[in-house]
């Protein structure tokens, strides 16, 4: 087993992103590009040498291959010791778990999330620290600016390790554990809700469609919600996590995941539905006759956490991406919690989750979490609506309806426009920068502007500063548009358009969305010139 020095050059564009480095498949596969990422990471933690890392992924394509060559460079570079997911699987929820469980280093997780995989799809590598989170901006900085000096890494000259096989075993001088990835994370599941209430709710008839649209979270729902919790049989499909999630793009939403809204939509539909993303940390919640929006859930899930036994004692407060409607804020000005309002990023709530200052967080973009580990999970969001629909014998419609009716309704769409010219998009984003002083007091389809600004984060623990988070345009009555950039793309650049109103009066909360948000959208549209520079009549997806 020799060990190997190779020379290499910085390759350009190592910067990672919201969450990670995300890039095609191929680039990741070309010569030294993911050693040199590898070798840049180690620098920017002060060296692997006696540590003890996560290691795992979503089981995409070059998952496999990847976890090899990290851990021959883990084993060159003088690790104690790498624990791996059998197969080199694990979800995101569940490596968080893992590096916070076993007091780890850090992690890596090897997913491009939602992002389709396979050759010619995408790829990712993320780095989260001992607290179980994705790295703070500081750190991912630190990466990037190793990726532009590395001359070199060592490796070693190994077989590949059989990572089918529980147990230890040694690279070099490091061991390599290989662990069932679903133990710890259902034990945790265990601690944190009711079972024995969600096992009535099954028994009593109540049925289930689960989505694991052929990624990492089938065994881990079928686990859980079929053997452990007596779904039946077949309720969670698309359990077999493949390497192109069979051809499929792995984001729970109503675009990506349309068959389970025609069924949820139709005569056959089931109790409950959920979905969950290529890594498992996203979700997506439907009920008979309805899809709950991420923000909505992240409310209900707010309004309604103490009647599951992990929460019961309440919520020290709770936390939202900016552009996340603020449906969540008014639950928790109705409980007197402190609510606070993030960049785009869960990287940005591991300060506020570790202070204390919160126990729930949650996106638009389809993520819930709370602080059991430091990554969103979509299963543990999936189980908590569970437990609180075993506990009020509601259904997700009337649980809905509930809510509005206590705190109004915040309608809520994004619109997303993929692929668009980067340089193009950047000058559409910077020209309405550069108008929004002059935005207040204009009208633009019947809706007059009040305030319009850019969004900076000044992070109350430790006081770092996030600049350019998305341009701000409010209008009278409350509704809100937001524009920014999409931080986890691959092709050019994807424009989110975030767009929202609040509805009290009793006699609309169930209007239709697109029929509310009609003169939002169409203002929004004007404010940023959308049509005229990008040729686009109509968004590519609309969550
Ligand atoms: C990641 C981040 C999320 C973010 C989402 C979308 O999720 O962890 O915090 O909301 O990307 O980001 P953007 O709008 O920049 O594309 P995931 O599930 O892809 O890891």
């Amino acid at each position: 087993m020799e060990k190997l020095t190779i020379q290499t050059h910085p390759i350009a564009g190592q910067k990672p992103g919201t969450s990670g480095l995300r890039k095609k498949t191929r680039e990741f596969m070309s010569p030294h590009y993911l050693e040199n990422f590898i070798q840049a990471l180690w620098a920017a933690i002060g060296g692997v040498a006696g540590k003890t890392l996560v290691l795992g992924g979503d089981g995409r394509y070059f998952n496999d291959r990847a976890a090899q060559v990290i851990l021959r460079m883990a084993a060159a570079g003088g690790a104690a010791k790498v624990i791996v997911g059998q197969n080199a699987l694990l979800s995101t929820p569940a490596a968080s778990n893992l590096i916070r469980q076993r007091k780890t280093d850090g992690g890596i997780i090897l997913s491009a999330s939602h992002n389709p995989g396979g050759p010619d799809a995408d790829f990712g590598v993320k780095f989260n620290t001992p607290n179980g989170g994705p790295a703070p901006e500081e750190v991912t900085a630190r990466i990037h600016q190793e990726t532009q000096r590395v001359t070199s890494y060592s490796i070693l000259e190994t077989r590949d390790i059989d990572l089918s096989r529980l147990g230890a075993t040694r690279l070099g001088r490091t061991v390599i554990e290989i662990v069932d990835p679903v133990a710890d994370y259902a034990a945790l599941m265990a601690r944190l809700f009711d079972f024995d209430a969600i096992r009535r709710l099954f028994s009593g008839g109540f049925t289930l469609r689960y989505d694991a649209m052929h990624a990492v979270t089938g065994p881990y729902a079928k686990a859980i919600l079929e053997d452990t919790l007596g779904a039946a049989p077949g309720s969670v499909i698309n359990a077999e996590p493949q390497p192109d999630f069979g051809g499929g793009h792995p984001d729970p939403n109503p675009i990506r995941a349309k068959p389970l809204v025609d069924l949820v939509m139709g005569p056959d539909a089931p109790d409950f539905a959920a979905a969950s993303d290529g890594d498992g940390d996203r979700n997506m919640i439907l009920g008979r006759g309805i899809v709950v929006t991420p923000s909505d859930s992240l409310a209900v899930l707010a309004a309604n956490a103490h009647l599951a036994p992990g929460y019961k004692g309440g919520l020290a407060g709770v936390a939202r991406s900016m552009p996340t409607s603020r449906a969540v804020d008014r639950v928790a000005a109705a409980r007197g919690m402190d609510a606070y309002e993030t960049p785009t990023g869960w990287k940005f709530f591991g300060n506020l989750l570790d202070a204390g200052r919160v126990t729930l967080c949650g996106e638009e973009s389809a993520g819930t979490g709370s602080d059991h580990v430091r990554e969103k999970d979509g299963l543990w969001a999936v189980l908590l609506w569970l437990n609180i629909l075993g506990e009020t014998g509601l259904s997700v419609a009337d649980t809905m309806r509930a809510h509005w009716r206590a705190f109004g309704r915040d309608f809520y769409t994004r619109h997303d426009y993929e692929a668009l010219d980067k340089a193009l998009a950047e000058e559409m984003l910077d020209d309405l920068r550069a108008r929004l002083p002059a935005l207040a007091g204009q009208s633009f389809a019947g809706r007059r502007v009040t305030s319009a600004d850019e969004f900076a984060y000044v992070d109350p623990v430790d006081g770092s500063r996030a600049e350019r988070q998305g341009l701000r345009v409010h209008f009278e009555g409350g509704a809100r548009a937001v524009y920014r950039l999409s931080g986890t793309g691959t092709e050019g650049a994807t424009l989110r358009v975030y767009l929202e109103d609040h509805v009290d009066a009793p006699d609309r909360l169930e209007a239709p969305v697109a029929e509310v948000l009609a003169d939002v959208i169409a203002a929004a549209g004007e404010i940023a010139g959308i049509a005229a520079r990008t040729g686009r009549r109509a968004p590519d997806v609309k969550t």
